[in-house]
């Protein structure tokens, strides 16, 4: 006997996670997939581009497309970040998540994620108030965000901790009216669309922002310069690129032994995804100001908008000037 069940069309959405950095975009995305498909860390702008979650069930499927934390920064790198937030939202996604930090105070990066959904027209959005479990007074600190954004209190909203495995039935059950009748894009086993080759640098980078805290990382970038990939082993070289010698100091660290740690863990995690046995080379190499270096940022397949570098000359601001700090610019 065929139930009603049975007879419902197939649905799915496209559906983007934005917000400041550290808001909880890539915890909640890797809880509701239940895998780390991207990478999440204590420190703000570890999302550096687009990554894509695909959650399948029998009856829909939902691909996530988690962004770069929403923040001016003052490098042709940190602009490249903003526009990839933008551009999932331009996109032609079904419904757009803004994540909301309820542990923090809302500052001038709250008022630049809130100044973007603003601008956003014609796509549903769902206020997702995050971090409940660090949040004293949870309602006073909605209030609060409703008041310093009246015009977004009419949206519809949930409140979790991105982190307690509650979150996910809860996130899922707030975006269900949301997906529409459609087919499925990705097969079932998908997990995500990012290749071995983007995944092992991310891995790498995780490493590099475990071993290295603080400023390192962000003037960090791992550039994978070989995959070779057969049935039996991944072979990989990469290259860690930083901005100057202090920094390649840190990462090398005495002796070689940071990278020597950094290396195993990242051949570890990515001899988890791969499933035989891989080996990895890193090399750490000074590339002077590479976040503001156009040639670099194009090898490496970094997409910053066209804006060129004497328009970032605003070291205080990070805006090009006579462009207002306005988002929806973006
Ligand atoms: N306690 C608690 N920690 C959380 C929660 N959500 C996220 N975190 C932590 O907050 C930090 C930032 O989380 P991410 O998921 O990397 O944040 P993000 O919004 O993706 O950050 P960017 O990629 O920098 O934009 C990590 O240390 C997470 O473990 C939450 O609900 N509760
Ligand atoms: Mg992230």
């Amino acid at each position: 006997m065929t139930s009603s069940t049975d007879r419902s069309p197939f649905r799915s959405a496209f559906i983007a996670l934005i917000g400041r950095p550290n808001s909880g975009k890539s915890t909640l995305l890797n809880n509701v997939i239940g895998d780390e498909v991207s990478i999440v860390s204590a420190l703000p702008q570890t999302t550096r581009g687009s990554t894509r979650g695909i959650f399948t069930t029998n009856t829909m499927q939902l691909v996530f497309v988690d962004t770069p934390g929403i923040h001016h920064g003052r490098h042709l790198m940190n602009h490249a970040m903003l526009q990839d937030a933008c551009r999932a939202v331009a996109d032609d996604v079904d419904l757009i998540c803004y994540l909301v930090d309820l542990s923090r105070e809302y500052a001038e990066e709250e008022t630049a994620a809130a100044d973007l959904v603003r601008s956003i027209k014609g796509v549903p959005v769902l206020i997702v108030f995050n971090k409940t479990d660090m949040t004293k007074r949870v309602d006073d600190a909605v209030e609060r965000f409703h008041r310093l954004f009246p015009d977004l209190a009419t949206l519809p909203s949930v409140r979790l901790s991105a982190v307690h495995p509650d979150a996910k039935k809860l996130f899922l059950a707030s975006v269900d009216p949301f997906i529409p009748e459609g087919p499925r894009y990705f097969d079932p086993d998908e997990l995500t669309d990012s290749t071995m080759r983007r995944i092992a640098a991310e891995h790498i980078r995780k490493q590099v922002i475990a071993a290295a805290g603080n400023e390192v990382p962000h003037a960090t970038f791992v550039e994978i310069e070989s995959y070779r990939e057969t049935p039996q082993r991944h072979e990989i070289i990469a290259t860690i690129h930083v901005e100057t010698r202090g920094q390649r100091g840190i990462i090398v660290g005495k002796g070689g032994s940071v990278i020597s740690r950094i290396k195993k863990a990242a051949r570890g995690s990515i001899m988890n995804l791969a499933g035989v046995p891989v080996s990895l080379t890193c090399h750490v190499k000074v590339s002077p100001r590479w976040r503001d270096n156009k040639d670099f940022l194009r090898r490496v397949g970094v997409d910053w908008g066209g804006v060129m570098p004497h328009q970032h000359s605003d070291e205080a601001s990070g805006v090009p000037p006579g462009q207002k700090k306005n988002l929806s610019r973006c």
